[in-house]
């Protein structure tokens, strides 16, 4: 405990906590009780108290090519604006505000004002449909909601408004904000404001509440295994405290001098905890992109590591599989010797993308940090430390410290070096869950019902021989084949190390003999002739004849949620010749159509 104490200092409190950690009402946990502090005033103005309201905080690149570089002077004063505008709305501490914003600075400006008032956000990804946005503002009974008039989108300006529109009518939501951003025509209505007319004329002065350590910070929707998203609830004092400390130890970020930059979308926790919350706490001076890495060229992020000096750049495996795919020579054509850590998230690495990073991006030499955590656990929870001796490819490794992480058997009991099982955290974190937005009840089914008084993450993972932590995927993507535990993701792998193959997705198949049969589907890398049967043997000769796929389809496309992960869920169905089930979450609604239809073999 003495170790989060020590942590905490990296934030100003109004009031110190008096106990650390109170489990007693476990798996609810507080932390930091009696302890109040303002999670808007920690990001922003402290440091602009403390001498660097001239640091850049945000160098904003809009996907047109229009820049703005916003100070943390400049960026305290459109929080304050915008609190300003949101209470003169009649936003009140505890009021829920959605929020649905392409990657624009107004979109961290409306998160950190509504952390400000203590008036929880929920963000909603800019992609979804206005379905899911209504269940979501319906879940959480949101007061207000803040959009755009549209957003840019691989080179075109895509209305916005008007799905918002279309998700709210006959909705209780008072106030819908209207940020101005691609000129897209609107029609205003009159719960409609916007927000250069409501927040510009605001005064830049806002007096900070401090509030309760556990006073609710922000919900969050995760899909679960069920149709229904879940509302993933974090506080203030634990989650600000372990995401600071995580952005700061995790990527050895040194406030000042790093230029660092997060890819994700602030619509995910990745955007919550390591765009918002983590950077600005650590006052870092960070890159925000608005738009597609393949526009207008595929060089796009290259361009901006180089233009500003990025040091610290933090993606997803998806994407790295993506340079990979558009080549070597475009990284190549610029000056990237400015990075020095290099992370990545959501998902396994597969051995050959993380070589790959390292190389092209890394230049050989920068540390890679893979860092395995989840929108419940809101910081990162296992990575290597940037500085270890020895980096293994596709492996998180181990705990951060502070953290517990063991690798369990059915009967929860740990396993022994070298043996698979479920991720389970045994010990309570300041940045875990409090619970699941109005429902008791599946918060404790889901996660704390399977083993006996520890969290159980739904991954199911490996210790090697040292002890290292290897993540092997959702436990419903481990196939059981004869009897053999078998990851898709380890197959993945393996194709995906082959030269003709330029991403891969597998699944388990019933099968009447062996219980499950290995399917995957392939991208081919380029115009390179595939053999299906090279590729069988070259998993046979890659981990073993027991995970030799029954049947490889090659396909142009995989179905990929709008976060890029891939839905299993979707290929089993192929798989299965089954009819094909729910497609709204895709990113790309006809990947499927062109999937069946292009199936080989
Ligand atoms: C941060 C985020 C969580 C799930 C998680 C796991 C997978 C994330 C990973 C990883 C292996 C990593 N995951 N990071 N698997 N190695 N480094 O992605 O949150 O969207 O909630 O997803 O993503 O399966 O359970 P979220």
């Amino acid at each position: 405990m003495d170790f989060w104490a020590e942590q905490a200092q990296r934030l100003h409190w109004d009031v110190r906590w008096s106990e650390v950690l109170d489990n007693s009402g476990a798996p609810y946990a507080k932390w930091f009780t009696g302890g109040r502090l303002n999670v808007a005033r920690n990001c922003v103005d402290r440091h602009v108290e403390a001498g660097f309201g001239d640091q850049v905080a945000i160098h904003w690149v809009g996907e047109p090519g229009d820049t703005r570089d916003i100070t943390y002077a400049q960026l305290r004063d459109e929080v304050c604006r915008a609190a300003n505008a949101l209470a003169s709305l009649g936003v009140r501490a505890g009021d829920r505000v959605a929020i649905q914003l392409p990657m624009i600075p107004e979109a961290i400006v409306a998160m950190l004002a509504c952390a400000r008032l203590g008036a929880p956000h929920s963000v909603v990804f800019g992609g979804f449909s206005p379905s899911a946005l209504r269940s979501r503002v319906d879940d959480a009974e949101a007061k207000v909601v803040i959009t755009a008039d549209g957003q840019y989108r691989r080179g075109k300006a895509v209305p916005v408004k008007a799905g918002v529109d279309e998700a709210l009518a006959g909705s209780a939501v008072e106030k819908v904000v209207v940020v101005r951003r691609t000129g897209t025509p609107v029609s205003m209505g009159e719960r409609d404001v916007w927000w250069h007319e409501l927040v510009d004329p605001q005064p830049a002065a806002h007096t900070a509440e401090a509030f309760d350590s556990e006073h609710p910070l922000f919900i969050l929707y995760t899909s679960g295994t069920t149709g229904k998203p879940k509302g993933i609830l974090h506080t203030s004092g634990g989650y600000l405290t372990q995401v600071a400390y995580t952005h700061a130890a995790v990527f050895d970020h040194r406030p000042g001098e790093d230029v660092y930059w997060c890819t994700a979308d602030i619509g995910w926790i990745t955007g919550h905890s390591y765009i918002v919350y983590g950077p600005l706490a650590n006052r870092a001076t960070q890159v925000v992109y608005e738009g597609t890495p393949n526009t207008p060229h595929e060089g796009r992020h290259w361009e901006i590591v180089q233009r500003y000096g990025v040091s610290i750049y933090y993606t997803a495996p998806t994407l790295i599989r993506t340079f990979m795919k558009w080549g070597e020579d475009i990284p190549a054509r610029y000056d990237l010797s400015s990075l020095r850590v290099l992370g990545s998230v959501g998902e396994p690495i597969n051995p050959e993308a993380w070589r790959w990073y390292r190389e092209h991006i890394g230049a050989g030499k920068a540390p890679i940090v893979d860092t395995w955590w989840q929108t419940e656990t809101g910081a990162i929870m296992i990575a290597p430390s940037p500085g270890a001796a020895e980096f293994k490819p596709g492996s998180a490794q181990t705990p951060v410290p502070g953290i517990s992480a063991v690798v369990v058997d059915d009967a929860g009991k740990e396993v022994a070096p070298g043996e698979s099982g479920y991720l389970v955290l045994d010990r309570p974190w300041p940045s875990m869950l409090r619970g699941v937005w109005g429902d008791d009840a599946r918060f404790r089914e889901t996660y704390w019902s399977r083993f006996a008084g520890a969290y159980f993450a739904g991954d199911g993972a490996r210790y090697d021989e040292d002890g290292d932590i290897w993540l092997l995927g959702r436990v419903d993507d481990v196939m059981n084949v004869s009897g053999h535990r078998i990851s898709t993701a380890e197959v993945e792998s393996a194709l995906v190390s082959h030269p003709a193959v330029a991403e891969a997705a597998v699944v388990g198949a019933a099968d009447p003999t062996t219980g499950q049969g290995i399917v995957a589907f392939v991208i081919p890398r380029g115009v390179a002739e595939v053999s299906v049967q090279e590729l069988r043997e070259h998993v046979a000769r890659e981990i073993g004849p027991i995970a030799k796929p029954r049947q490889i389809m090659v396909v142009p496309e995989l179905p990929k949620t709008r976060s890029g992960k891939i839905m299993r869920r979707l290929l089993r169905d192929v798989a299965e010749n089954r009819e094909i089930g729910d497609v709204t979450t895709l990113a790309d609604s006809s990947v499927m159509a062109q999937i069946s239809g292009r199936v080989v073999q």
